[in-house]
Protein backbone atom coordinates (compact mmCIF):
# COMPACT_ATOMS: atom_id res chain seq x y z
CA UNK A 1 0.00 0.00 0.00
CA UNK A 2 1.30 3.09 -1.05
CA UNK A 3 1.84 5.48 1.64
CA UNK A 4 1.47 9.27 1.28
CA UNK A 5 4.96 10.89 2.03
CA UNK A 6 4.70 12.95 5.42
CA UNK A 7 5.21 16.70 4.55
CA UNK A 8 7.31 16.98 7.72
CA UNK A 9 9.93 14.45 7.29
CA UNK A 10 11.84 16.07 4.41
CA UNK A 11 11.89 19.37 5.95
CA UNK A 12 12.67 18.16 9.45
CA UNK A 13 16.12 19.90 9.91
CA UNK A 14 17.85 17.65 12.20
CA UNK A 15 20.10 20.40 13.52
CA UNK A 16 19.43 22.25 16.90
CA UNK A 17 21.34 25.75 15.19
CA UNK A 18 17.88 25.78 13.12
CA UNK A 19 15.18 27.21 14.06
CA UNK A 20 13.01 24.64 12.70
CA UNK A 21 14.55 22.07 14.86
CA UNK A 22 12.51 23.75 17.83
CA UNK A 23 9.14 23.06 17.25
CA UNK A 24 6.94 23.60 20.81
CA UNK A 25 4.34 25.99 19.42
CA UNK A 26 4.20 27.12 23.69
CA UNK A 27 7.69 28.91 23.00
CA UNK A 28 7.09 32.58 22.15
CA UNK A 29 7.89 35.89 23.54
CA UNK A 30 4.71 35.70 25.57
CA UNK A 31 5.54 32.30 27.97
CA UNK A 32 8.87 33.44 27.77
CA UNK A 33 8.24 37.31 29.39
CA UNK A 34 5.65 35.84 32.39
CA UNK A 35 8.49 33.69 33.38
CA UNK A 36 11.13 36.36 33.00
CA UNK A 37 8.92 38.78 35.01
CA UNK A 38 8.54 36.28 37.93
CA UNK A 39 11.84 35.73 38.06
CA UNK A 40 13.06 39.20 37.93
CA UNK A 41 11.20 39.87 41.15
CA UNK A 42 11.86 36.59 42.68
CA UNK A 43 15.84 36.39 41.93
CA UNK A 44 16.16 39.71 43.71
CA UNK A 45 14.11 39.12 46.64
CA UNK A 46 16.83 35.64 46.90
CA UNK A 47 19.58 38.08 46.47
CA UNK A 48 18.49 40.80 49.41
CA UNK A 49 17.70 37.71 51.71
CA UNK A 50 21.06 35.78 51.08
CA UNK A 51 23.22 38.80 51.71
CA UNK A 52 21.06 39.61 54.84
CA UNK A 53 21.42 36.00 55.67
CA UNK A 54 25.00 36.18 55.08
CA UNK A 55 25.72 38.98 57.21
CA UNK A 56 23.65 37.43 59.99
CA UNK A 57 26.34 34.87 60.33
CA UNK A 58 28.54 37.29 61.47
CA UNK A 59 31.32 36.81 58.91
CA UNK A 60 33.36 40.19 59.86
CA UNK A 61 34.34 38.26 62.89
CA UNK A 62 36.68 36.63 61.11
CA UNK A 63 38.07 34.09 61.86
CA UNK A 64 35.77 32.15 63.46
CA UNK A 65 32.13 32.18 61.79
CA UNK A 66 33.10 32.41 58.06
CA UNK A 67 36.51 32.12 56.54
CA UNK A 68 35.31 33.40 53.21
CA UNK A 69 38.78 35.38 51.49
CA UNK A 70 37.91 38.53 50.18
CA UNK A 71 34.30 38.78 51.91
CA UNK A 72 35.69 42.25 53.18
CA UNK A 73 35.18 43.33 49.70
CA UNK A 74 32.40 41.21 48.42
CA UNK A 75 31.21 42.07 52.10
CA UNK A 76 31.26 46.03 51.98
CA UNK A 77 27.68 45.98 53.13
CA UNK A 78 28.13 43.97 56.35
CA UNK A 79 26.71 45.51 59.73
CA UNK A 80 25.99 44.42 62.82
CA UNK A 81 22.92 42.25 62.98
CA UNK A 82 20.14 43.12 64.71
CA UNK A 83 18.76 41.05 68.04
CA UNK A 84 14.89 42.20 67.18
CA UNK A 85 12.36 41.31 66.14
CA UNK A 86 13.53 38.27 67.60
CA UNK A 87 12.05 36.48 64.70
CA UNK A 88 14.16 38.64 61.80
CA UNK A 89 16.33 35.54 61.17
CA UNK A 90 13.53 33.17 61.05
CA UNK A 91 11.43 35.22 58.68
CA UNK A 92 14.45 35.96 56.25
CA UNK A 93 15.71 32.48 56.18
CA UNK A 94 12.57 31.22 56.01
CA UNK A 95 11.53 33.33 52.67
CA UNK A 96 14.60 32.63 51.16
CA UNK A 97 14.89 28.77 51.02
CA UNK A 98 10.85 28.28 50.37
CA UNK A 99 11.46 30.72 47.49
CA UNK A 100 13.92 29.51 45.60
CA UNK A 101 12.43 26.11 45.99
CA UNK A 102 9.49 27.44 44.52
CA UNK A 103 10.71 29.15 41.80
CA UNK A 104 12.91 25.79 40.91
CA UNK A 105 10.31 25.03 37.91
CA UNK A 106 9.95 28.82 36.90
CA UNK A 107 13.57 28.62 36.23
CA UNK A 108 13.56 25.74 34.28
CA UNK A 109 10.67 26.37 32.22
CA UNK A 110 12.37 29.76 31.05
CA UNK A 111 15.60 28.35 30.51
CA UNK A 112 13.72 25.77 28.82
CA UNK A 113 11.62 28.97 26.66
CA UNK A 114 14.86 30.12 25.61
CA UNK A 115 16.88 26.80 24.68
CA UNK A 116 16.79 27.47 20.65
CA UNK A 117 19.05 30.73 21.30
CA UNK A 118 21.71 28.78 23.29
CA UNK A 119 22.61 26.78 19.93
CA UNK A 120 21.85 29.54 17.66
CA UNK A 121 24.72 30.37 15.00
CA UNK A 122 26.64 32.59 14.13
CA UNK A 123 27.95 32.40 17.99
CA UNK A 124 28.17 35.95 17.85
CA UNK A 125 26.98 38.59 14.73
CA UNK A 126 29.17 41.27 16.19
CA UNK A 127 31.26 42.47 20.07
CA UNK A 128 27.79 43.59 21.14
CA UNK A 129 26.65 40.25 20.64
CA UNK A 130 29.34 38.13 21.99
CA UNK A 131 29.44 39.92 24.94
CA UNK A 132 25.70 39.57 25.47
CA UNK A 133 25.97 35.93 25.11
CA UNK A 134 28.62 35.72 27.22
CA UNK A 135 26.73 37.72 29.77
CA UNK A 136 23.79 34.72 28.79
CA UNK A 137 26.46 32.26 29.76
CA UNK A 138 26.98 33.41 33.26
CA UNK A 139 23.42 33.84 33.91
CA UNK A 140 22.45 30.51 33.07
CA UNK A 141 25.32 28.91 34.57
CA UNK A 142 24.80 31.14 37.67
CA UNK A 143 21.33 30.31 37.96
CA UNK A 144 22.22 26.81 37.99
CA UNK A 145 24.50 27.12 40.19
CA UNK A 146 23.44 28.85 42.79
CA UNK A 147 19.80 27.00 42.68
CA UNK A 148 21.76 23.58 42.88
CA UNK A 149 24.47 24.56 45.64
CA UNK A 150 21.51 25.96 47.78
CA UNK A 151 19.42 22.88 47.30
CA UNK A 152 22.22 20.16 47.99
CA UNK A 153 22.96 22.58 50.92
CA UNK A 154 19.52 22.16 52.12
CA UNK A 155 18.95 18.57 51.64
CA UNK A 156 22.07 17.21 51.98
CA UNK A 157 22.86 18.37 55.33
CA UNK A 158 25.99 20.94 54.11
CA UNK A 159 27.16 18.68 51.65
CA UNK A 160 29.78 21.20 51.27
CA UNK A 161 30.78 22.47 55.35
CA UNK A 162 32.66 25.11 55.36
CA UNK A 163 32.88 25.77 51.77
CA UNK A 164 29.44 26.29 51.13
CA UNK A 165 29.35 30.08 51.83
CA UNK A 166 31.86 30.95 49.87
CA UNK A 167 30.65 29.21 46.61
CA UNK A 168 26.95 30.23 47.06
CA UNK A 169 28.36 33.53 48.03
CA UNK A 170 30.58 34.19 45.37
CA UNK A 171 28.28 32.61 43.05
CA UNK A 172 25.30 34.93 44.24
CA UNK A 173 27.73 38.19 42.96
CA UNK A 174 28.70 36.52 39.70
CA UNK A 175 25.50 35.18 38.76
CA UNK A 176 23.33 38.75 40.28
CA UNK A 177 25.81 40.56 38.21
CA UNK A 178 24.92 38.96 35.29
CA UNK A 179 21.26 38.99 36.00
CA UNK A 180 21.05 42.53 36.56
CA UNK A 181 22.67 43.01 32.77
CA UNK A 182 19.94 41.07 31.38
CA UNK A 183 17.66 42.34 33.25
CA UNK A 184 18.35 46.17 32.16
CA UNK A 185 18.74 44.91 28.15
CA UNK A 186 15.51 42.87 28.50
CA UNK A 187 12.51 43.84 31.33
CA UNK A 188 11.51 46.61 29.09
CA UNK A 189 11.24 44.64 25.87
CA UNK A 190 8.83 41.88 28.38
CA UNK A 191 7.38 44.64 29.66
CA UNK A 192 6.59 45.82 26.22
CA UNK A 193 5.62 42.56 24.74
CA UNK A 194 2.94 41.52 27.83
CA UNK A 195 1.33 45.33 27.51
CA UNK A 196 1.70 45.07 23.91
CA UNK A 197 -0.17 41.51 24.20
CA UNK A 198 -3.35 42.65 26.28
CA UNK A 199 -3.80 45.78 24.31
CA UNK A 200 -3.91 43.77 20.78
CA UNK A 201 -6.04 41.08 23.15
CA UNK A 202 -8.51 43.66 24.02
CA UNK A 203 -8.84 45.25 20.48
CA UNK A 204 -9.35 41.48 18.83
CA UNK A 205 -12.36 40.80 21.96
CA UNK A 206 -13.76 43.78 20.71
CA UNK A 207 -13.92 43.36 17.39
CA UNK A 208 -15.28 39.95 17.46
CA UNK A 209 -18.03 41.11 19.82
CA UNK A 210 -18.78 43.81 17.26
CA UNK A 211 -18.37 41.37 14.39
CA UNK A 212 -20.47 38.75 16.00
CA UNK A 213 -22.89 41.29 16.83
CA UNK A 214 -23.11 42.45 12.85
CA UNK A 215 -22.58 39.12 10.65
CA UNK A 216 -22.12 35.91 12.83
CA UNK A 217 -18.89 34.33 10.67
CA UNK A 218 -18.92 30.78 9.86
CA UNK A 219 -16.00 29.10 10.45
CA UNK A 220 -13.33 32.07 11.30
CA UNK A 221 -10.02 31.71 9.21
CA UNK A 222 -7.65 30.92 11.60
CA UNK A 223 -4.71 33.83 12.56
CA UNK A 224 -1.07 34.18 12.57
CA UNK A 225 0.59 33.94 15.37
CA UNK A 226 0.97 37.46 16.56
CA UNK A 227 3.80 36.63 18.63
CA UNK A 228 6.34 36.58 15.79
CA UNK A 229 5.98 40.47 15.38
CA UNK A 230 6.76 40.85 18.93
CA UNK A 231 10.66 41.34 20.27
CA UNK A 232 11.83 38.07 20.96
CA UNK A 233 9.48 36.27 18.17
CA UNK A 234 12.29 34.34 16.66
CA UNK A 235 11.25 31.81 19.88
CA UNK A 236 8.21 31.33 17.69
CA UNK A 237 8.75 27.97 15.93
CA UNK A 238 8.51 28.09 12.63
CA UNK A 239 7.05 24.73 11.96
CA UNK A 240 5.34 24.26 15.31
CA UNK A 241 4.15 20.40 16.30
CA UNK A 242 0.41 20.25 16.75
CA UNK A 243 -0.60 21.86 20.26
CA UNK A 244 -1.43 19.32 22.95
CA UNK A 245 -1.29 22.42 25.34
CA UNK A 246 -1.99 26.31 25.56
CA UNK A 247 0.22 28.30 26.31
CA UNK A 248 -1.79 29.45 29.42
CA UNK A 249 -2.07 25.99 30.10
CA UNK A 250 1.65 25.49 29.81
CA UNK A 251 2.12 28.57 32.49
CA UNK A 252 -0.80 26.50 34.42
CA UNK A 253 1.67 23.37 34.74
CA UNK A 254 4.50 25.70 35.71
CA UNK A 255 2.69 27.40 38.64
CA UNK A 256 1.00 24.46 39.64
CA UNK A 257 4.68 22.53 39.84
CA UNK A 258 5.27 25.49 42.08
CA UNK A 259 2.50 25.49 43.95
CA UNK A 260 3.25 21.76 44.74
CA UNK A 261 6.99 22.18 46.29
CA UNK A 262 5.99 25.46 47.69
CA UNK A 263 3.25 23.20 49.98
CA UNK A 264 5.46 20.79 50.58
CA UNK A 265 8.16 22.70 52.28
CA UNK A 266 6.64 25.66 53.90
CA UNK A 267 5.38 23.39 56.79
CA UNK A 268 9.45 23.41 58.01
CA UNK A 269 9.17 26.89 59.49
CA UNK A 270 6.68 25.90 61.76
CA UNK A 271 5.93 23.51 64.79
CA UNK A 272 3.05 20.75 65.10
CA UNK A 273 1.03 19.28 62.12
CA UNK A 274 2.27 21.68 59.66
CA UNK A 275 6.07 20.45 59.83
CA UNK A 276 4.67 16.69 58.63
CA UNK A 277 3.63 18.45 55.57
CA UNK A 278 6.96 19.18 54.76
CA UNK A 279 7.33 16.41 52.76
CA UNK A 280 10.47 18.02 50.86
CA UNK A 281 12.21 18.46 53.68
CA UNK A 282 14.64 17.25 55.44
CA UNK A 283 14.64 16.70 58.89
CA UNK A 284 17.76 16.79 60.37
CA UNK A 285 18.68 12.95 60.54
CA UNK A 286 16.38 12.55 63.92
CA UNK A 287 12.66 12.95 65.08
CA UNK A 288 12.39 15.30 68.05
CA UNK A 289 10.18 13.61 69.21
CA UNK A 290 7.37 14.62 72.34
CA UNK A 291 7.83 16.70 75.42
CA UNK A 292 9.75 20.01 76.53
CA UNK A 293 12.92 18.87 74.17
CA UNK A 294 10.37 18.00 70.71
CA UNK A 295 11.34 20.24 68.55
CA UNK A 296 13.44 19.61 65.66
CA UNK A 297 16.85 18.72 66.41
CA UNK A 298 19.68 19.42 64.12
CA UNK A 299 22.79 17.33 64.45
CA UNK A 300 22.27 14.99 67.48
CA UNK A 301 24.77 14.39 70.58
CA UNK A 302 25.81 11.19 69.37
CA UNK A 303 26.24 12.28 65.55
CA UNK A 304 28.99 14.76 67.19
CA UNK A 305 30.20 12.37 69.87
CA UNK A 306 29.58 14.27 73.40
CA UNK A 307 29.23 11.75 75.72
CA UNK A 308 27.35 11.36 78.94
CA UNK A 309 30.80 10.94 80.80
CA UNK A 310 32.09 14.27 80.13
CA UNK A 311 28.24 15.95 80.32
CA UNK A 312 28.22 14.85 83.81
CA UNK A 313 27.76 16.79 87.02
CA UNK A 314 31.16 15.70 88.62
CA UNK A 315 32.83 15.81 85.23
CA UNK A 316 31.73 19.47 82.97
CA UNK A 317 32.54 22.92 83.71
CA UNK A 318 32.02 26.06 81.87
CA UNK A 319 35.15 27.68 81.57
CA UNK A 320 34.82 31.49 81.32
CA UNK A 321 37.49 33.96 80.56
CA UNK A 322 37.61 38.10 80.27
CA UNK A 323 39.96 40.99 81.61
CA UNK A 324 40.19 39.67 85.31
CA UNK A 325 41.16 36.48 84.10
CA UNK A 326 39.18 32.78 84.24
CA UNK A 327 36.56 31.68 86.02
CA UNK A 328 34.98 28.09 86.00
CA UNK A 329 31.20 27.12 87.00
CA UNK A 330 29.60 23.58 87.49
CA UNK A 331 25.38 23.62 86.65
CA UNK A 332 25.24 23.83 90.36
CA UNK A 333 27.22 26.90 90.33
CA UNK A 334 25.53 27.96 87.35
CA UNK A 335 22.37 27.45 88.76
CA UNK A 336 22.68 29.98 91.50
CA UNK A 337 23.40 32.62 88.81
CA UNK A 338 20.44 35.05 88.48
CA UNK A 339 18.44 33.05 85.80
CA UNK A 340 15.89 34.43 83.29
CA UNK A 341 13.72 33.79 80.72
CA UNK A 342 13.41 34.12 76.98
CA UNK A 343 10.89 32.84 74.32
CA UNK A 344 12.73 32.15 71.11
CA UNK A 345 12.84 30.05 67.91
CA UNK A 346 15.52 28.29 66.08
CA UNK A 347 16.03 28.87 62.79
CA UNK A 348 18.46 27.16 60.70
CA UNK A 349 20.84 28.06 57.68
CA UNK A 350 18.80 25.02 55.91
CA UNK A 351 15.48 27.23 56.07
CA UNK A 352 13.45 25.41 58.86
CA UNK A 353 12.69 26.48 62.50
CA UNK A 354 11.02 26.10 65.28
CA UNK A 355 8.29 28.51 66.75
CA UNK A 356 9.38 29.92 70.22
CA UNK A 357 10.71 28.27 72.95
CA UNK A 358 11.17 28.71 76.71
CA UNK A 359 14.59 29.13 77.35
CA UNK A 360 15.93 29.78 80.72
CA UNK A 361 19.28 30.16 81.65
CA UNK A 362 21.92 32.63 82.47
CA UNK A 363 22.12 36.13 80.54
CA UNK A 364 25.33 36.62 78.44
CA UNK A 365 25.81 39.98 79.65
CA UNK A 366 25.85 38.01 83.44
CA UNK A 367 28.72 36.14 82.39
CA UNK A 368 30.64 39.05 80.73
CA UNK A 369 30.54 40.38 84.25
CA UNK A 370 32.11 37.64 86.01
CA UNK A 371 35.32 38.20 83.85
CA UNK A 372 35.15 42.14 84.38
CA UNK A 373 33.08 43.99 81.87
CA UNK A 374 30.41 46.35 82.78
CA UNK A 375 26.68 44.71 81.38
CA UNK A 376 26.74 47.48 79.24
CA UNK A 377 30.32 47.53 77.67
CA UNK A 378 30.18 43.84 77.22
CA UNK A 379 32.36 42.57 74.06
CA UNK A 380 32.05 39.99 71.48
CA UNK A 381 32.58 36.10 72.68
CA UNK A 382 34.24 33.51 71.11
CA UNK A 383 31.99 30.32 72.24
CA UNK A 384 33.39 26.84 71.94
CA UNK A 385 32.09 23.27 72.58
CA UNK A 386 32.77 19.99 74.12
CA UNK A 387 32.39 18.96 70.12
CA UNK A 388 36.02 18.31 68.86
CA UNK A 389 35.23 17.66 65.65
CA UNK A 390 32.88 18.50 62.68
CA UNK A 391 31.44 22.08 61.49
CA UNK A 392 30.18 24.76 64.22
CA UNK A 393 31.83 23.94 67.05
CA UNK A 394 32.49 26.99 67.60
CA UNK A 395 31.14 30.38 67.11
CA UNK A 396 31.36 34.09 68.09
CA UNK A 397 28.94 36.78 68.60
CA UNK A 398 28.99 40.42 68.95
CA UNK A 399 28.57 42.31 71.27
CA UNK A 400 25.40 43.67 70.47
CA UNK A 401 24.41 40.39 70.94
CA UNK A 402 25.98 39.48 74.41
CA UNK A 403 24.12 43.16 75.67
CA UNK A 404 20.92 41.87 74.67
CA UNK A 405 19.18 40.38 78.25
CA UNK A 406 17.44 37.87 75.98
CA UNK A 407 20.47 36.29 74.71
CA UNK A 408 21.35 33.28 77.26
CA UNK A 409 23.34 30.46 78.44
CA UNK A 410 20.62 28.35 78.33
CA UNK A 411 20.40 25.51 80.95
CA UNK A 412 16.33 25.03 81.06
CA UNK A 413 14.03 24.28 77.80
CA UNK A 414 10.07 24.51 78.51
CA UNK A 415 10.84 24.03 81.90
CA UNK A 416 12.74 21.25 81.47
CA UNK A 417 16.63 20.82 81.86
CA UNK A 418 17.61 20.77 78.42
CA UNK A 419 18.08 17.20 76.53
CA UNK A 420 21.26 15.67 75.44
CA UNK A 421 20.05 16.25 71.86
CA UNK A 422 19.37 20.01 72.61
CA UNK A 423 22.71 21.21 73.94
CA UNK A 424 22.90 19.46 77.47
CA UNK A 425 24.33 20.68 79.89
CA UNK A 426 24.24 23.94 78.62
CA UNK A 427 24.03 26.32 75.23
CA UNK A 428 23.42 29.62 73.57
CA UNK A 429 20.44 31.10 72.35
CA UNK A 430 20.41 34.77 70.62
CA UNK A 431 17.88 36.61 69.60
CA UNK A 432 17.14 36.97 65.81
CA UNK A 433 20.48 34.92 65.61
CA UNK A 434 21.15 31.75 62.71
CA UNK A 435 21.11 28.60 64.37
CA UNK A 436 24.44 27.87 63.31
CA UNK A 437 25.47 30.88 66.53
CA UNK A 438 23.41 28.66 68.64
CA UNK A 439 26.37 26.56 70.48
CA UNK A 440 25.13 23.27 71.95
CA UNK A 441 27.47 21.38 74.46
CA UNK A 442 29.43 24.64 75.46
CA UNK A 443 32.80 24.32 77.58
CA UNK A 444 34.61 27.83 76.92
CA UNK A 445 33.20 31.32 76.65
CA UNK A 446 36.07 33.96 75.75
CA UNK A 447 35.20 37.65 75.88
CA UNK A 448 37.08 40.20 74.09
CA UNK A 449 36.80 41.85 70.81
CA UNK A 450 37.13 39.74 68.16
CA UNK A 451 37.47 41.72 64.67
N1 LIG B 1 28.26 22.18 69.04
C1 LIG B 1 27.35 22.36 68.04
N2 LIG B 1 26.41 23.30 68.19
C2 LIG B 1 25.48 23.49 67.22
C3 LIG B 1 25.51 22.73 66.03
C4 LIG B 1 26.51 21.74 65.90
O1 LIG B 1 26.60 21.00 64.90
N3 LIG B 1 27.42 21.57 66.94
N4 LIG B 1 24.59 22.97 65.04
C5 LIG B 1 24.04 24.32 65.01
C6 LIG B 1 22.97 24.49 64.06
S1 LIG B 1 23.42 24.57 62.43
C7 LIG B 1 21.67 24.67 64.44
S2 LIG B 1 20.47 25.02 63.29
C8 LIG B 1 21.25 24.56 65.84
C9 LIG B 1 20.14 23.56 65.98
O2 LIG B 1 19.74 23.43 67.33
P1 LIG B 1 18.74 22.27 67.77
O3 LIG B 1 19.33 20.96 67.28
O4 LIG B 1 18.61 22.32 69.26
O5 LIG B 1 17.42 22.56 67.10
O6 LIG B 1 22.34 24.19 66.68
C10 LIG B 1 23.56 24.80 66.38
N5 LIG B 1 24.54 24.45 67.40
MO1 LIG C 1 21.66 25.26 61.26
Amino acid sequence: MARSPSPFKRSLPSSPASPAFWRSPVRGPWFTSVLGVVLLVGITVLFVTGLLSYAAYNPGLSPVNDKTPDKGVLGFYLFSWPTDPHWLYRLNQGVHVTLGITLIPVLLAKLWSVVPKLFALPPARSLAHALERISLLLLVGGALFEFTTGVLNVQLDYLFPGSFYPLHFYGAWVFFAAFVTHAVLRVPAAVRNLRGLREEREEREEREEREEREEPAAGKPSRPDLQQDLEGGELVSPAPAGATVSRRGALGFVGGGSLLLFGTTVGQNFDGPPRATALLAPHGGSEPGSGPGGFQINKTAASRGITAAETSEEAWRLVVTGRTGTVRLSRAELRQLPLHSAALPIACVEGWSTSDQWWRGVRLRDLAALVGYEAEAAPDVLVESLQRHGAFRRAALRANQVRDPRSLLALDVNGEPLTPDHGHPARIIVPAAPGVLNTKWVARMTFGDLG
